[in-house]
């Protein structure tokens, strides 16, 4: 069994939601906050059998577009910062972690 946290932009949440329910993943979402961008996203825990996990990455790929952004470089390095030069940031797209489950029990 692996638990997998899947970082997914705010704007793609509901199309990656709905897919994962579709294919029968089991899905728990938490409203997240990006250190760099201090941008709303959301980060879903999802458990799943071993097996699954490469379509699973697949079906999260499938409904995540990458887009760019230019931000203030104060946005990205908090007050304090003097220089507030535009920086272009790659966002969406979803940042996975696989975790191994030692044990995974529900009462
Ligand atoms: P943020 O931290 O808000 O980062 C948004 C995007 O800004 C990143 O996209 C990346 O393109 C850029 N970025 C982040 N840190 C940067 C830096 N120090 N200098 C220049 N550009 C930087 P992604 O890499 O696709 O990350 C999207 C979101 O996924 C992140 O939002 C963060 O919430 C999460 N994330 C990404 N890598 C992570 C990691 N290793 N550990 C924990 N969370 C991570």
């Amino acid at each position: 069994m692996k638990l997998v946290l899947a970082i997914v932009s705010r704007d793609d949440t509901n199309k990656v939601s709905k897919e994962l329910t579709k294919e029968n993943y089991s899905v728990t979402k938490l409203a997240t906050t990006g250190g760099f961008l201090m941008a709303g996203n959301t980060t879903f825990l999802i458990g799943t059998d071993d097996d699954r996990v490469e379509h699973l990455i697949s079906v999260i790929g499938e409904n995540c577009k990458t887009r760019t952004k230019v931000v203030s470089s104060s946005a990205s390095y908090g007050v304090g910062s003097f220089a507030s030069m535009p920086v272009e940031v790659t966002v969406g797209g979803a940042t996975v972690f696989v975790l191994d489950i030692e044990q995974f029990v529900k009462l």
